[in-house]
């Protein structure tokens, strides 16, 4: 997968130098893999600092960031309100391992948007997240078999790094060594948005599932929706087999629609996996559903979970005034018309230029993908023209846009994203789909 770059892409001699400094020291150069750039070659930008929707790199180039460090920042970059409620809190104090009434607050505000969440568990990632509730599903329905889709990435949790989306699949490498054979059995794989699969599986061995894990939306091949009765089976058959549905929200929780893509769907699972936006920007994950399952969950219950730094409160108070924030209106119409106008032009210049394309929108999530066929599940994302996508992506740097650094992640708008940002994306891609 690895790229020839053209050398009149532009030079970033700062970020050059600063990655070779850090593969001396940093695995890969980096904390985690799809930063290294490794699919797009070239060396990934250092960043420096950020505002809004721009990002500063340590060359002092700016770019209109659609990363937003891969979704948290639903309100821009350093959005006056977070800023100043961390500079509060830092001044009384950093962690406390003891509890505070900042976890009840955000437990309060994550409940009026998500109303499956009765009772909820702060924890520091999404992974984290996702690997409690694996467990707590385990714990609840005294069952091993836990079932996921090709192309869905729940964090690095060992039995759900099979046939992975986002860095694996970036990469190429979907599965990952280490992994115990006995612990990847109990993984079964399905398409995504394949019906039939899941009626057999279930007929099969419904009796043994404890759990069925889905992105309701997929965001971690690209943004790919579910078909028409795709969830709804999910959802018959897990109540049919007595089996937990667990909705992994972390991508699209806060960003399909307020209340992530159940309320979209209108579809209640048992347990929702939420991450990125809960934080405001800092590590920050949750599980939760109703009271009753939840209440298998260790201090009462027998399913063990805890933390040292969980409910940490600079984390509570970015996530607090985070979803304060969201729930004034005028906030989701705003970030939802940029989406719009930026999504709509991408399509005219698609169109101009007859490029194949596949953009798949919601709210403030999409995903251009370089195919002409209509993108339902992984095979169809591998079909995406990568060499065309790493071109447009390092000349979308080189005119002050930064994407994901894989054809394979999802973009995101800002409430900081104002229309003179949107229309300087579009003239750079114009100018970038060559
Ligand atoms: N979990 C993020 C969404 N695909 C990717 C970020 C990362 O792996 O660093």
């Amino acid at each position: 997968m690895q790229t020839v770059l053209n050398d009149h892409f532009l030079s970033r001699p700062v970020s050059d130098e600063l990655f070779d400094q850090a593969k001396q020291v940093l695995v890969g150069g980096v904390n985690s893999p799809v930063r290294a750039f490794k699919s797009v070659g070239g060396s990934p930008v250092f960043i420096k600092e950020a505002h809004g929707p721009i990002i500063t790199s340590e060359d002092e180039m700016s770019y209109i960031d659609y990363v937003l460090s891969y979704g948290p920042l639903i309100l821009g970059h350093s959005h006056p309100l977070v800023t100043e409620a961390l500079n509060n809190q830092i001044l009384k104090g950093t962690s406390y391992g003891a509890p505070t009434k900042l976890e009840t607050e955000l437990a309060y505000l994550i409940q009026s948007f998500f109303p499956s969440i009765e009772k909820v568990r702060f924890v520091n990632s999404g992974t984290e997240a996702v690997m409690s509730a694996i467990r707590l599903a385990r714990g609840v329905t005294g069952r091993d078999i836990i079932v996921k889709f090709n192309g869905c990435y729940h964090g690095h949790v060992d039995s759900l790094l099979v046939s992975a989306g986002s860095g694996n699949l970036t990469l190429g490498v979907p599965d990952s060594q280490g992994v115990l054979t006995e612990i990847a059995d109990k993984t079964v794989v399905i398409n995504y948005n394949d019906i039939d699969a899941i009626e057999q599986l279930f007929n099969k061995m419904g009796d043994s599932i404890a759990a069925v894990i889905v992105e309701p939306i997929c965001g971690n091949m690209g943004v790919v929706p579910p078909l028409p009765g795709f969830l709804e089976s999910l959802q018959s058959n897990c109540k049919q087999y007595d089996s937990l549905l667990i909705f992994d929200e972390v991508m699209t929780g806060f960003r399909v629609s307020p209340g992530g893509a159940q309320s979209l769907y209108g579809i209640k699972p048992d347990l929702t996996i939420l991450g990125k936006v809960i934080g405001g920007g800092l590590p920050c994950g949750a599980y939760g559903g109703s009271k009753k399952l939840m209440a298998y969950v260790s201090p009462e219950g027998p399913v063990y979970q805890a933390g040292t730094l969980s409910g940490n409160p600079l984390a509570m108070v970015a996530g607090i005034t985070t979803l304060n924030k969201l729930k004034d209106k005028s906030v989701y119409s705003h970030i939802n018309d940029m989406s719009l106008m930026l999504v709509n032009g991408l399509k005219d210049i698609l169109e101009k230029k007859s490029i194949p394309y596949c953009i798949h929108h919601f709210g403030s999530m999409f995903s251009l993908f370089f195919t002409g066929k209509q993108v339902t599940n992984l095979a169809d994302v591998k079909l995406v023209d990568t060499t065309l996508f790493n071109r447009f992506f390092h000349l979308l740097l080189d005119n002050g846009v930064y994407i994901a650094p894989s054809a394979f992640e999802a973009s995101f708008v800002s409430f900081a994203h104002q229309k003179e940002h949107v229309q300087q994306t579009l003239n750079a891609v114009d100018k970038s789909l060559v």
